[in-house]
Order: C-alpha cells, then structure tokens, then sequence
C-alpha cells in the first residue's frame, strides 16, 4: 500500500499519519503526546524517536539515501538472516536482506497515549534468490514514552527438515552528544570478539566501556540491559532486552566514517551503535512451526 492507502486506512488526526517521500518510501509519522517517530515500510526502519521534552535518540545521518534498494545510515536498521558479510559460502548483501526490503503494513492503532505498528516480511523473489523461502517475519513498534521493538521470526516451511537458522540484530544507532565523553555499562566481564584487533576473543575488564578510537566489538552470551551514559549530553539510554544473547558496539571514528559516502565525516562523535543481536553461535535455528521473539525497550533519563 502507499501512502494515501495508509493513510485512509490508518490515520488518527494528530497523532498518526502517512506520507510517501519523494524518492518514493512510503513512511509512517507519529505525533502523540508522548513521543513522535518515524517509521519507514523500507526495512521497516524506525528512523526518528523522541519522547516529548526529549532530544532525539536516535542518530540519522543527514546524507542516509532514502532510496528503495538501499540501506538508511542510523535510526534502527532491521538485520536478518545474517550480520555483516554473509558467511555461508553463497552471495547476499551485507546484513542481509531485511533492511532493505519492502515491508507491510499489517497494523496500527493508538493505544492511550502509546502508537503501536506491526509490519511484516515474507519471502520474495530476492530471497528466494538468497536461499531463504519459507519463512515470516513479524515487526512490533510500540512509541511512547519508551520505545519498545520486538521482531518475531517463524519457520513457516511445512517440510519436516527444512529448519530455519539465521542471524538477527536491532542495529540502532543512539544519539550522543559526543562519544568521546560517553560510556556504556551493562558489559562489565563480558567476553567480546574484537572486531578491530583480529576478532581476538577477550574480556570486557572495566566496569564501564568508554571510547577513545574506533569501536567494533560482538558481546558474546549476554543478556544484560546496557546502558548508554551519554555525559555531554546529560542523559542516559538504557536499552532491556528479551531473546538477545549478543550485543554489537560500534562507532566507526573519524577514519572509517570519512570514507562512508553516507555519513557526514564530522558526524561521528554523535552516534554509537549498541545493537541487540543474536549472532555467531547464538544464532538461531528454527524448526518447522517454531517462532523465535527478540525484543529491545529503550528508555531515557535526564537530557530534560
Ligand atoms: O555492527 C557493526 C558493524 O558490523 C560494523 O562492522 C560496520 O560494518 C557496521 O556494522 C555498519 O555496517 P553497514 O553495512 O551498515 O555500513
């Protein structure tokens, strides 16, 4: 559906609408008490959430292409069936298909002073392509005064060996004032692979990670609630999670992101990845029939 069908079909006066952009995605618009966001049908991505009296907290590269086909640099991009490169032999694009993907609008409602939306992915002509058929994925975004995502996986296949094993990650990019005066606790002897030092397996010693250079790290068996203590900005993001046994730490520093065409160079300091994931051997196989949920609840403290 676009735009205008949304529209007509699911509007509130004031507090939800729905447009489609120029380059033509069509996105969702929430303007509640509350809160207000933006939520794309592209890769079902929540770009934009601000409780009322709030900064934004999510980072948006102001030069993200908002094109079909092509991924959107910050908010919550939707990763699945894998993380990063695919690494099963066979061909895809990096972290999967999902969040590039055209997703349905299955559902949206005011609910007090909370807008609920669920959208759906199903198999396509592209990822049969990849490999992937007989699966559904169902998408939960609640906005208010927290914002609450919840990503439910089903192997819908009927043939009693075809199980479904895959990847998953809320790749949300938070807005920080700057990250150089930023911390994130919840990790403290938590084992990581370090991305930047040859995927070396250590373990987290410090109570609190801060960041002092480019930061690319997979917490491995953990399901602990992080906390982004965001100093220059007088506020903290803490994100629960529900179904998640890794957690991603990224900021690409100054180096890495001069060379993203979609990232301004000078923008860095002011996003850091926490992402609420299963990846590695905490992916997740699905047998016929079984669904799988992860969910991640995001509140913010100070910063008034
Ligand atoms: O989650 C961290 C990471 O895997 C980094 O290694 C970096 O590749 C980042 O994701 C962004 O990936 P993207 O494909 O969105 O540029």
């Amino acid at each position: 559906m676009d735009g205008a069908e949304l529209e007509a079909r699911f509007a509130v006066p004031g507090v939800l609408g729905f447009e489609t952009t120029d380059s033509g995605l069509v996105r969702a618009r929430v303007t509640a008490a509350s809160a207000e966001a933006t939520i794309y049908l592209h890769g079902a991505h929540v770009t934009h959430w601000m409780p009322s009296g709030k900064e934004p907290v999510l980072f948006l590269s102001e030069r993200t292409e908002l094109a079909a086909g092509r991924p959107i640099r910050g908010g919550v991009p939707v990763i699945f069936p894998w993380f990063g490169p695919r690494h099963d032999g066979r061909q895809g694009p990096q972290h999967g298909f999902a969040r590039t993907a055209e997703w349905a609008l299955e559902f949206a409602a005011v609910a007090g002073d909370e807008v609920h939306l669920l959208l759906t992915l199903g198999p396509s002509a592209e990822s049969r392509a990849l490999g992937y058929d007989h699966f559904r994925l169902a998408y939960r975004v609640i906005v208010g005064r927290t914002l609450t995502l919840e990503l439910t996986v089903a192997n819908t296949s009927n043939a009693m060996d075809a199980v479904l094993a895959f990847e998953e990650a809320m790749h949300a990019y938070y807005a920080v004032a700057d990250v150089r005066e930023a911390t994130v606790s919840g990790l403290a002897g938590t084992a990581f692979l370090d991305k930047v030092d040859g995927m070396q397996e250590k373990v987290q010693a410090e109570a609190a990670l801060a960041f002092t250079q480019r930061t690319d790290r997979v917490y491995r068996h953990t399901t602990a609630t992080c906390a982004i203590d965001d100093i220059a900005g007088k506020r903290k993001i803490r994100i629960e999670k529900m179904g998640s046994h890794t957690t991603v730490v990224w900021n690409p520093w100054s180096e890495l992101a001069a060379t993203m065409a979609d990232m301004e160079p000078d923008a860095w300091p002011r996003m850091l990845c926490v992402e609420t994931a299963n990846v590695g051997e905490s992916a997740v196989t699905l047998v016929p029939g079984a669904t799988h949920t992860m969910r991640a609840t995001v509140s913010v403290e100070g910063g008034d």
